[in-house]
């Protein structure tokens, strides 16, 4: 599916053959993404770069993959018809994470670019966070002419000045280039404030809001934690920036008055680490009196019934909580901040203000031993009306703590592509004795475990997405 933005605005050229304006260039971007669970994605990062583009004085378009029936087909004839100088190709995923049944969407990017190709000269630059992951690999993979590792929106517009002027745009932030054999990058930009409210694609969003899933935005960008698997603080820097939560309430109230959408992500890494800002949002989105539900990513320390019932009260419909393990010694292991106490009473505080909580677990990663499991296990158990959500292994991501002891163990070796993914399972436990404790738990409802039953339970959410139902489904399996 494609739009060009400009004739949304003004009503004009969509699908005609490109003319000349003499004002800028023309660029598509482009989102490779076609992931549909467990809800598809608004691809929102494409909003922050036109934006940029546009403001920069560039015509954009954008296509995407994830709402086409034959995405580089359609892709490849778009493409001969708007004529773009330069396409931007999105690259959000490259697999799924999941250990047991491993999903790669590399294919999809592949065939993103040679479609381009087939159709037009222009240059294309990669980016994304799975990009931003493996740049090298997926520029060789692709054959794309350049890419951009972390945020895009100030450097892309950059690149297309410059390579309209005929000017190189070596040097600038995050730029990652492949030349023969030779791979060369410089170091990202630090994510660029952005404005108050991203300018959004009407037709695309109103897609996706009819698909049911809740239409994402972000409120804040960066990650302060270390934890050893994680590329978040890779992906958005340690802690980039905050909007103020009048402005994100104000954002929220737009999409709600214009398009109806009463749902919504917060798709910030972790929503609550400054956690004043947590109930300023919500009291800001309670003085709007905004009929409008919310979820976000939430880090357990800190969180009280009192909080719970105000964040409640203001339309947070689940707190979805990366805990991760609930035993002390793994959660040092996987270099957590906080305690298994503090993501018990995390989960408490919500049951008490009868707040949806889904719990985030991965078993079987560093220092995880029969003893640790049993010990997260029987907390879980224990743990009032909570969903789980558990992946077993760790993917292994390039420059994380976790891939330097993984290449200590020989788990895997220095320079291999970590693209295809490896998982570091603890060698201190039986990977038997994980299935056979994930196989019984995934007889309860309200556990979710990647590659037990999840295709079952993915089917049944595209059929209640199909008969209408919006936003976030999990909490639809509390006890
Ligand atoms: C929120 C989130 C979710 C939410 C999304 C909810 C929603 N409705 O939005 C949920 C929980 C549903 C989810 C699901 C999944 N997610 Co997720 N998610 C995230 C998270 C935290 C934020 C993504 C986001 O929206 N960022 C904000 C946007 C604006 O940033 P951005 O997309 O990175 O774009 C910027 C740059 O990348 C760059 N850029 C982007 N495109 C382009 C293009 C060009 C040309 C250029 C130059 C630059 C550029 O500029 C943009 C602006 O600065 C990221 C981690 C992170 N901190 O980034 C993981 C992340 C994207 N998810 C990931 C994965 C794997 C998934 C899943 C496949 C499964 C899973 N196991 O979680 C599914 C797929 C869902 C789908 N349908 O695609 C991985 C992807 C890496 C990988 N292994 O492939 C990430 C990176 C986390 C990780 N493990 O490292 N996810």
């Amino acid at each position: 599916m494609a739009r060009d933005t400009d004739a949304l605005r003004t009503g004009g050229r969509r699908g005609e053959p490109a003319v000349r304006d003499g004002d800028g260039a023309r660029v598509l971007l482009v989102s490779a993404n076609r992931e549909k669970a467990p809800h598809p994605v608004y691809p929102l990062a494409l909003d922050y770069l036109r934006e940029s583009l546009q403001t920069a004085g560039h015509r954009c378009a954008v296509f995407d993959c994830g709402l086409a029936e034959n995405p580089a087909g359609e892709l490849e004839a778009y493409v001969r018809r708007w004529m773009p100088d330069l396409v931007g190709i999105s690259i959000r995923n490259v697999d799924n994470s999941d250990s047991s049944r491993p999903k790669l969407y590399v294919p999809d990017a592949v065939e993103a670019v040679a479609a381009v190709r087939r159709a037009s000269e222009a240059r294309i630059v990669l980016g994304g966070s799975g990009f931003s992951l493996f740049p090298h690999e997926l520029l060789s993979a692709t054959g794309a002419d350049m890419g951009v590792v972390g945020p895009g929106e100030s450097v892309l517009s950059e690149i297309v000045s410059r390579t309209v002027a005929g000017e190189d745009p070596s040097g600038l932030p995050g730029l990652a280039r492949l030349d023969g054999d030779l791979f060369a990058a410089t170091p990202p930009a630090p994510p660029a404030r952005p404005p108050a409210a991203p300018g959004r694609d009407e037709g695309l969003l109103r897609r996706y809001w009819a698909a049911g899933g809740p239409v994402n935005m972000l409120t804040s960008r960066g990650c302060p934690n270390r934890c050893v698997y994680c590329t978040y603080p890779m992906l958005d820097g340690p802690a980039a920036w905050a909007r103020d939560p009048a402005d994100a309430a104000d954002e929220i109230a737009a999409l709600n008055a214009r398009f109806g959408v009463d749902s919504f992500f917060i798709a910030d890494s972790i929503f609550n680490a400054d956690p004043l800002r947590p109930r300023m949002f919500a009291g800001e989105l309670l003085r709007r009196k905004l009929k409008v539900r919310w979820t976000a990513f939430f880090s357990p320390a800190g969180m009280t019934a009192d909080a719970a019932a105000a964040l409640k009260a203001s339309g947070l419909e689940g707190v979805e909580l990366g805990a991760e393990s609930l035993c002390d010694v793994t959660l040092r292991a996987y270099g957590k901040f906080f305690s298994a106490a503090d993501a018990v009473k995390c989960v408490q505080a919500c049951a008490a203000a009868d707040l949806p909580c889904l719990v985030y677990l991965i078993l079987g990663g560093p220092g995880e031993t029969e003893e640790t499991l049993r010990e997260t296990l029987s907390r879980a158990l224990e743990l009032p009306r909570a969903v789980f959500t558990v992946f077993c292994g760790m993917r292994i991501y390039p420059g994380t703590p976790l891939h330097g002891l993984a290449v200590r163990e020989g788990i895997v070796s220095e320079g291999e592509s970590l693209l295809e993914p490896k998982f570091y399972f603890s060698p201190a436990l039986s990977r038997g004795l994980l299935e056979a404790r994930c196989a019984e738990l995934s007889r309860r409802p309200n556990w979710l475990i990647a590659g037990h039953g999840m295709e079952a339970r993915e089917k049944m959410a595209a059929l209640f997405r199909a008969s209408g139902a919006k936003g976030s489904l999990w909490h639809l399996l509390r006890p």
